[in-house]
């Protein structure tokens, strides 16, 4: 791959954007590379994804510029099925994704933050949604996704004024969950990782399924959902060594257990 890069940690996949020069702007090719890179994902031994930017100065600066300056419309449709299958593909991934935005989130980039499960950010970061200066509208789920994150109203006003926000103002409309110094953010990101990791695995992906699934229902068919799953528990590993050990009150069998789930 030569724009994105693939670490394992432990039970901890890393996945870097890698293509600081342009700011690690999203173009056909890193959205491919992307795309292959989730699929090679080992779901037998990873448990949680961290996507991020190389580079101490942006996370994912927008969607390539220069790429789509000379699109046609069939050529811009296409570009934005490429991101918006690539989009739900890490949404709807069977595990966790946290996102650690390491600088700047604009455009398609806070749209790629907005499609992991948790966004965390240095204190460097800046979001925003540039789209309509540049007479277009956000292509990648920005009218969305971030209308649901910060509700309409704030939505609305990033979206109309494409007034870019710094991580304080960030953690304080709610979208990102926390802010850290720049050179503490990957720690940060890889210890909540391993702190999902160690839990039932299953219980986790059923957890993010149940919210992703619910979140698109009404109230009575998202409970639904959830007693489903819920149910679905009880055919697991997880949730009889989880219980019989608790029950037996020894924590580090739990702990192997989940290990080897
Ligand atoms: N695309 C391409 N190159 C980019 C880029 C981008 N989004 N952002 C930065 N770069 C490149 C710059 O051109 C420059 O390249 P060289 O000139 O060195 O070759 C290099 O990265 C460093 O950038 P700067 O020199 O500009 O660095 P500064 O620190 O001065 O400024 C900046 C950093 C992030 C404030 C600035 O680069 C900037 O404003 N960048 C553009 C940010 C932006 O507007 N992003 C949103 C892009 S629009 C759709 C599908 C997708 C989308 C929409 C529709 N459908 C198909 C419907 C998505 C749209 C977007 O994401």
């Amino acid at each position: 791959m030569e724009f994105v890069l693939y670490e394992v940690k432990g039970q901890v996949g890393i996945i870097t954007i890698s293509r600081e020069k342009a700011l690690n702007a999203l173009n056909s090719a890193v959205l491919d590379e992307l795309d292959k890179t989730l699929d090679a994902v080992d779901l037998d031994n990873v448990r949680c994804l961290i996507l991020t930017g190389a580079g101490q100065k942006s996370f994912v600066a927008g969607a390539d510029i220069g790429e789509m300056s000379t699109l046609t419309k069939a050529e811009g449709e296409a570009f934005g099925k490429k991101g918006n299958d690539v989009f739900r593909k890490l949404e709807v991934f069977p595990i966790p994704v946290i996102a650690a935005i390491n600088g700047f989130a604009l455009g398609g980039g806070c749209e790629i933050s907005m499609s992991c499960d948790i966004r965390i950010c240095s204190d460097n970061a800046v979001f925003g949604q540039p789209e309509v200066g540049l007479g277009i509208t956000p292509g990648f789920g920005g009218t969305q996704r971030l209308a649901r994150l910060v509700g309409p109203g704030m939505a609305k006003q990033m979206i109309y004024t494409a007034r870019n926000i710094k991580a304080d103002e960030a953690l304080r409309i709610g979208l990102v969950n926390a802010v850290y110094p720049q050179e503490e953010l990957m720690a940060a990101a890889e210890k909540m990782a391993a702190g999902i990791a160690k839990n039932a695995p299953i219980a986790v992906r059923n957890c993010k399924k149940a919210i992703n699934d619910g979140l698109e229902a009404g109230m009575d068919d998202a409970i639904v959902i959830e007693e489903k799953l819920f149910g679905d528990c009880f055919e697991t590993e997880d949730q009889k060594y989880g219980m019989a050990f608790f029950l037996d009150k020894n924590k580090e069998k739990v702990k192997e257990a989940f290990k080897n789930c």
